[in-house]
């Protein structure tokens, strides 16, 4: 398997709608040299705009604008202009709960639910330019509460349900956001986790917030604040269900998602409306080859980018049928995935390494007892994904029939970057293949300097594209700082990777100290702000450990203040702690007690020797800045693993 080349199909090749390389070539040399007319076109073909733009794009680095003068809405686009076509009895969500309930949902359905919902946000008050806060577990209710908003221009930024109290309310702080759109609670492993008790802890701190509305999804016990929370149905019971689409400057902000940095506070990606639209819906195509009778299933939770760009916003302007999954993978047993694809006869397939990983691992008896002879596009993202994860998913998954799209993008950039179109070009397991049109990839080392083949450096991306992120919300400084000083003009990924002989791109990781754990970008320093909130701790140090499963694990080395401390109590005290200040995802897998640091003289603390201990154990590299050599014998003997 390793090194083998995958070309597409011909029968795949017949009916994609990029069927060669020769198309792909010419799509992607147009989107280079003629950059106007190619995205212009696009924009024209792909869009439905209340208002044409009078001008492409204005590149004034590093501030970016598309489809300038031209108006639209993103809701619109997902919803209303398919119901003047067949499209509007199509089902546009199939959902299933993890209990089991579920629902079809169709485009002409789907339109009087977010009207119904957008009209209760406007008798609430809130308008264009105002923010709200989304913090719901995945049930149709949460891609409605995003359209809602968008439909009138309000800025969402969905706080992923496993995010603490604390996170929630630095996010709806920075935003001064004046709505909360939650619920009693969601299922996830046959329990209810409860989500409206992280609010009120959170809005205990948040005066811009004048109103909570709480869609009542598992009926729990719930405490309601009068006069600032509110039932969803009891609301939309009164609102009707026409609610014009406010048209939107392209440029206009259409969401905020918070993402991990290098620093301990977390990211305000700032997406506007035309350029995302655009690109999430064509990426549809290219990337997944959707057809109007495709069953499209995205696993990642809306919380994330990936469930905006690739479970609410692409696939819904593209027209899709799309599948959504509430619960755990492996409830009420390992095999609910292949269950639900069975069941629905799911198409296309997107989900990341870590779910595979955890898949092969609980082996091959579980997808062998479904039918998954209906899946013709398997899709990856969120890591790398390795040899074995990838043969396993080839064969045992796509029956050797499905070709895998590996997906690399962020956050930052809206949208798939780099990625093979699956009836064009030929798989090599492990790389994300060839930069999609219009995007210019590039990779330099540390001077900027451009590198030749298979030499390892920066990716950088050189010419903007339409679903760039505009900005950091509160923070442009560090948007400019962050992204676009180290090479001039062009936008920093902060991941390293080699480019092979045919252009094929591998991506290595990350060079920065943000943590990739299962998929979920998480700062070193996020963590290490966490546990020096803890009263006992004096210094923490964070990295990132190899995991077998998640990609990487959380390790943590702390140093404690002057006490008497028993270390297997404080140990697992310190875990819970951090769980309860960001989220369950981020629990340290390890705490290390340690006297000291490794510090340079500079005192800044020595990471990459510490990934080296987490790694191997001991350390090999240069450790001649290192302060104190006796912290590093010391810190290499203590095993406390658990
Ligand atoms: C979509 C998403 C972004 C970081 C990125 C990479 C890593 C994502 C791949 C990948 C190798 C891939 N957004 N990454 N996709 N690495 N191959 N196909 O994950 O903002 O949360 O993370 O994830 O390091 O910089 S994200």
């Amino acid at each position: 398997m390793p090194n083998e080349i995958y070309p597409p199909s011909a029968e795949f090749a017949a009916r994609a709608h990029i069927g060669s390389m020769d198309q792909y070539r010419s799509l992607y040399q147009r989107s280079l040299n003629q950059p106007a007319e190619f995205w212009g076109e696009m924009a024209e073909r792909e869009l439905a705009w209340f208002e044409k733009w009078t001008t492409v794009f204005d590149w004034q680095p590093p501030q970016v604008r598309w489809f300038m003068g031209g108006k639209l809405n993103a809701s619109y686009n997902c919803i209303d202009r398919h119901l003047e076509t067949w499209r509007r009895n199509k089902v546009a969500l199939i959902w299933e709960g993890e209990p089991g309930d579920s629902r079809m949902i169709s485009y002409q359905e789907l339109h009087r639910l977010v009207c119904r919902f957008a009209n209760v946000l406007k008798s609430r008050g809130l308008k264009a330019g105002d923010r709200a806060i989304i913090y719901m577990p995945m049930v149709p209710e949460l891609p409605v509460a995003l359209l809602a908003c968008a439909r009138l221009g309000i800025i969402h930024s969905v706080v992923f349900g496993g995010f603490s109290a604390e996170a929630l309310k630095t996010r709806i702080q920075d935003l001064e956001a004046q709505v909360v759109i939650t619920a009693d609670g969601g299922y996830r492993r046959g329990r209810e986790i409860k989500l409206k008790p992280a609010v009120d802890e959170a809005l205990t701190e948040c005066e811009s917030v004048q109103n909570v509305i709480v869609l009542k999804r598992t009926g729990s016990e719930t405490s309601m604040r009068e006069g600032r929370d509110h039932w969803w149905d009891h609301l939309g019971r009164e609102e009707g269900e026409v609610c014009p689409a406010e048209p939107m400057d392209s440029e206009a902000p259409l969401f905020v998602l918070y993402t991990s940095g290098t620093t301990g506070k977390p990211k305000g990606i700032v997406h506007s409306t035309g350029g995302y639209l655009l690109e999430t819906t064509l990426t549809m195509k290219w990337v997944f080859d959707l057809r109007d009778e495709d069953i499209y299933w995205c696993t990642a939770d809306v919380g994330w980018v990936t469930g905006h760009s690739y479970l609410v916003y692409g696939p819904l302007s593209a027209g899709a049928t799309c599948l959504m999954y509430e619960g755990a993978p492996d409830f009420p047993q390992p095999d609910r995935f292949w269950r639900l694809i069975d069941k629905y006869r799911v198409n296309i397939f997107y989900t990341s390494p870590t779910a595979i990983r955890s898949f092969l691992k609980q082996g091959d008896q579980w997808p062998a007892g479904h039918d998954l002879s209906s899946l013709r596009l398997l899709g990856s993202v969120g890591e790398p994904i390795n040899p074995a994860a990838w043969d396993w998913y080839y064969r045992v998954i796509g029956g050797e029939r499905c070709p895998i799209v590996d997906t690399w993008w962020q956050t930052e950039t809206g949208a798939i970057m780099i990625a093979p179109m699956p009836g064009a070009t030929s798989l090599k397991p492990g790389s994300g293949t060839l930069p999609l049109p219009g995007v210019e990839a590039d990779l330099v080392d540390l001077q900027g300097k451009p590198l030749g083949a298979n030499q390892e450096g920066y990716l950088v991306l050189r010419h903007p594209w339409p679903s760039m992120f505009r900005t950091l919300w509160n923070d442009p400084q560090r948007y400019e700082d962050n992204y676009f000083k180290k090479v001039p003009g062009a936008y920093m990924t902060g991941d390293a990777a080699r480019r092979d002989e045919d252009g094929y791109y591998w991506i290595l990781g990350r060079v920065d100290d943000v943590m990739n754990v299962s998929g979920h970008r998480l700062s070193t320093m996020e963590v290490e702000s966490a546990l020096v909130r803890h009263p006992a701790v004096a210094e923490a140090a964070v990295v990132g450990k190899p995991h077998e499963i998640t990609g990487q694990s959380v390790a943590c080395f702390v140093t404690l203040k002057k006490g008497d401390y028993d270390e297997q109590q404080l140990g697992g005290e310190l875990k819970q702690w951090v769980a309860k200040e960001i989220g369950a995802f981020a629990r340290p897998e390890q705490i290390r007690f340690t006297e000291a640091l490794p510090k340079t003289r500079s005192g800044k603390i020595m990471r990459r020797l510490l990934r080296e201990i987490v790694t191997s154990n001991s350390v090999s590299g240069d450790v001649t800045t290192l302060e104190d050599l006796s912290v590093l014998a010391r810190l290499s003997s203590h095993q406390d693993e658990d």
